[in-house]
Parts: structure tokens; C-alpha cells; sequence
């Protein structure tokens, strides 16, 4: 069997130090068999890069890191990346900002990455491409005639038909992601609008398997909602609420990097709704978001920030008393087993993003909980998450008194209630954890070599994520 190679923007640390994100570990044991690697951008760049990969090697698997000069990264990260691709698939065409050496440089890059990989990848590898960063690899990879199977998966949202042709380069787009041998995607929703799209622009036909039929190709495309360490969150808020006070008032948690997609000004007007409703309970219940920065160089982040220390401003300032601050607002990262512990002891938590491909801190929230008393999720309909969990309260972010009307059910909710919808939703977490997520995408793109050069529809009566070895 042949190695797995894993490409995404960003490697793992060479150190091991933050290997506790979900990714790592729901990667390492595959990883680990065969000699696996893992290749990402180095994390500084520089004016000379090496004409290689970089490879580290760690006791699990190795990291081969590509170098970037600063300029080529900004037009391919910030710009192109994060600045035409996020906003276009998180819906926002408003706020994409097109500039012709974006999408050059994006190009460049996927080049510049297939050239490397294609100098240490053997044919009976598997490479799985991570996000909306590496698109066209999978393209500049055939293009260098490697030949094994290719796999990737969308972690943002796949927005509908009109939305997706306000990116400049939409067809290449979409011929590039027909490059590869299985398509990935977080939600039905997802997955329904690459169907629409493919059959749209490149004359796509969906087989009575599920594969797309594209020119004499045939793609497999499935769901693959993306889960947690659910065991190990749980553990890390069990631990470390066993040494921690619980708070004075009934809090409610948001944690979200500050972007545009994830609905905080929303939430915030939601807040605000409900404490002006709701006059018993001011004083008597809290909002801590942490809200930690992330592409600030980005404009549209910029205003982002402006607009919720505005917000939360006025709210203190509304309702706040000498004693009480309504909204309590950090804008840093904290460390993870500090997240944990503030889920765990947290009566409500809020998920409200405008669009989300799947959104952890959902998952995480309802791991983190005492099941004997837990807290309530509030979660938006637009967030991945919400077709997999139905026991939270569903919300409409956009709708101010949705999210006062659900943050009242949650906080007057009765235990019995409480436990069953924490327990259902524990439940699936438990059965769906991000071990789970991994093994049905491996095992799917493992599949993919019984399909057959010319086309024909492959292995009939398969179960669509069982093992063939
Ligand atoms: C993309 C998609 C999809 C946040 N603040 C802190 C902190 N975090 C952690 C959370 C969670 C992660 O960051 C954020 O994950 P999300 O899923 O919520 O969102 P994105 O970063 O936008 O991720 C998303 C995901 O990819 C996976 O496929 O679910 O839809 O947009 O784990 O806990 N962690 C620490 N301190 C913080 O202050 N330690």
C-alpha cells in the first residue's frame, strides 16, 4: 500500500506543538503507516526559496514545507485566497475584490507545489488536497503526468450556481475540480450545488451511482461532514472544570475567529434584542466572544472589528451597570484547554454564522458539557453543522428576535429538556467524531482505483464507505 500525502495551506508544526487540533489527529494513525507526509507552506517567507521541499522529519510522519517569496504569498493567500475565494464561497460577492495578479499568483503557486510533489510522489500514493487554497493542484498535477489518485475536500461552504459565476474564473474553477478522483463536501447542501454546477458548466451527468460522468471520466462526490476529537475535548473540559469555579451569572459563549461569515454583529443585535425584551433579566446573565483576529490585513476584516468593539460598546453602554457588564468582549486567541473549561461552564452557546461549511465550535460546545446539567446550543440553519445536529435550537442569524426569542428558550429551558436534546446530540457526535470523518474519506478514495480508465460505473452494490483495501 502506498503513502498518504496530505496537502493543505498549512502543515502541522515541525515540533508537534499544536497537534491537538482536530485535523492532526484524526490524520496521524494514517499518516503514520507507510511513511506519510504532510505538505503545507513554510510559515515564513522568503525572498530565496528552496528549489525543494523542505522536509522535517517527526517520529509519526513527515512535513515537507514549500517556501513562498512575501509577495507571491500575499497575492495567492490573502489576496486570491482570501479575498476572491472566501468571500465568493461564503456568498459575499459584495466584498470579493478582484485583481488580476490575485489569480495569477494563485495559479503560480499550484504550479509551483505540483512541480515539487510531483518530484517525491510515487504512483501508488494517495493525495488528499485540503480547501479552497489548492484548488488547481490536482489539474497541475495530471498536467506533470502523476497518475494516482487524487482526493479533496472542500472545507468552506459551495455556494449555488449564480453565486459561484461571480468569480471571474469560474469555468476554470470548475474544470479544475473535475481534475480530481473524489470530491469531498461538508453538507448535501454542498454537494447538490457541485452537482448543479457541473452539470451546468461542463455538461456534467449524475449516474445512478452518485459519480458525476464529466467527458469519459467519472468522479466520485460524497458527503463528508467534518467532526471533532469529541473524546478528547471532552476530557479536557471534564479535567479542567474539576478545578474551576463556576461563574457568578448564567453565561453565554461565542467563540469564533472574527470573520465576516461567522454573523457576530448579527449575534450581537440578537443580544441586545433579548436583554431589551426581556428587563429580568439584565444583570442576571452575561455574553463572554472571544473573537481572536485573523487576516487582518484583509479590509474587509478590518471593518469587521471596527463593527463589533462599536457594538459591544453600546451595549455596556445601554444596559451596563457600575456591577454588570453585559457583553464582555476578547479579542485574542486563548489557549484550547481554557476554551474547554469556559464551554463546559457556560449556560448557552451561540453559533450564528451567516454561512459556515460545518462550524467545530458547535461540535466542541456540545462535547465540552456536563451531561448531567448541560448547556443549550443556539445554532444557526446556514452553519454545516445544523443538518447533522437538529436537537439544538435552530436559529435564522439574520433575524434579531430568532436569536433573543431562542438565547430566552435556552436559558429557561427545564433539565429534563436540557439532557435529552444534549444526549441525542452527544450521541451522534460520539458515533461521528473526526476518526470517523477521516476513515470515510480514505476508504472512499481508496475505492476510487476499481473505477476503470474508459468510465464504466464502478463496483456495483458497494456500500458507498467500504473498505477495498
Ligand atoms: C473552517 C470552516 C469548518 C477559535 N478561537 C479560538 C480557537 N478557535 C478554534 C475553535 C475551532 C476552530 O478554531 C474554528 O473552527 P470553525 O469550524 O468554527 O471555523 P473555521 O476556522 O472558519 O474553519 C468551518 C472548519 O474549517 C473545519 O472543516 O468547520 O466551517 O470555515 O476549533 O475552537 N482555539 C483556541 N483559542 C481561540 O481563541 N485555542
Amino acid at each position: 500500500m502506498g503513502r498518504l500525502i496530505v496537502i493543505s495551506n498549512r502543515a502541522p508544526s515541525v515540533d508537534g506543538s499544536g497537534d491537538s487540533g482536530g485535523l492532526v489527529v484524526a490524520l496521524k494513525d494514517a499518516l503514520a503507516q507507510n511513511g506519510g507526509l504532510w505538505i503545507g507552506c513554510a510559515p515564513e517567507q522568503t525572498d530565496t526559496p528552496a528549489p525543494e521541499l523542505v522536509v522535517h522529519h517527526r517520529p509519526d510522519f513527515d512535513i515537507g514545507l514549500f517556501e513562498l517569496e512575501p509577495e507571491l504569498y500575499r497575492d495567492y493567500y490573502l489576496g486570491y485566497s482570501n479575498s476572491v475565494l472566501w468571500p465568493a464561497l461564503h456568498g459575499r460577492v459584495d466584498l470579493i475584490d478582484v485583481q488580476p495578479r490575485y489569480a495569477a499568483a494563485y495559479r503560480d503557486v499550484a504550479r509551483r507545489v505540483a512541480g515539487l510533489v510531483a518530484k517525491v510522489v510515487r504512483e501508488d500514493d494517495l493525495i488528499w488536497v485540503h480547501d479552497y487554497q489548492m484548488i488547481p493542484l490536482a489539474h497541475e498535477l495530471k498536467a506533470l503526468g502523476v497518475t494516482c489518485r487524487i482526493g479533496f475536500f472542500l472545507h468552506i461552504p459551495f455556494p449555488d450556481l449564480q453565486t459561484f459565476k461571480a468569480i471571474p474564473d469560474w469555468q476554470n474553477l470548475s474544470e479544475w475540480l473535475a481534475d480530481h478522483d473524489l470530491l469531498g463536501f461538508q453538507t448535501q447542501r454542498d454537494l447538490g450545488n457541485m452537482i448543479q454546477i457541473f452539470r451546468h458548466t461542463l455538461r456534467g451527468e449524475l449516474r445512478a451511482n452518485g459519480n458525476m460522468g464529466i467527458g469519459g471520466r467519472e468522479i466520485v462526490m460524497g458527503c463528508f461532514p467534518i467532526s471533532i476529537d469529541v473524546g478528547g475535548f471532552r476530557r479536557l473540559a471534564e479535567e479542567g472544570a474539576a478545578d474551576t469555579p463556576p461563574p457568578a451569572l448564567p453565561r453565554l459563549i461565542g467563540v469564533d475567529r472574527l470573520d465576516y461569515s461567522k454573523g457576530l454583529p448579527q449575534r450581537l443585535a440578537g443580544y441586545e434584542t433579548f436583554l431589551a425584551d426581556n428587563a429580568a433579566f439584565l444583570g442576571q446573565v452575561a455574553l463572554v466572544q472571544i473573537a481572536p483576529p485573523t487576516r487582518d490585513d484583509v479590509d474587509a476584516y478590518k471593518a469587521i472589528r471596527s463593527e463589533l468593539e462599536l457594538m459591544s460598546g453600546q451595549i455596556n453602554g445601554r444596559f451596563g451597570t457600575v456591577d454588570w457588564t453585559p457583553v464582555q468582549y476578547i479579542h485574542r486567541a486563548i489557549p484550547r484547554d481554557e476554551l474547554a473549561v469556559l464551554f463546559r461552564l457556560s449556560s448557552v452557546g451561540l453559533v450564528t454564522p451567516l454561512f459556515d461549511g460545518m462550524n467545530l465550535v458547535a461540535k466542541e460546545f456540545v462535547a465540552a458539557q456536563d451531561p448531567a446539567d448541560p448547556g443549550v446550543l443556539i445554532l444557526s440553519q446556514f452553519a454545516g453543522a445544523a443538518e447533522e445536529m437538529r436537537e439544538a435550537l435552530i436559529i435564522n442569524p439574520h433575524d434579531p428576535q430568532d436569536i433573543a426569542q431562542a438565547i430566552r428558550t435556552a436559558l429557561d429551558m427545564p433539565l429534563t429538556e436540557r439532557v435529552e436534546r444534549h444526549q441525542a446530540l452527544y450521541a451522534h457526535l460520539e458515533k461521528h467524531d473526526v476518526g470517523h470523518w477521516s476513515a470515510a474519506f480514505l476508504d472512499r478514495l481508496r475505492a476510487v482505483d476499481r473505477i476503470s480508465p474508459d468510465g464504466v460505473a464502478p463496483f456495483p452494490g458497494m456500500t458507498p464507505w467500504s473498505r477495498t483495501g
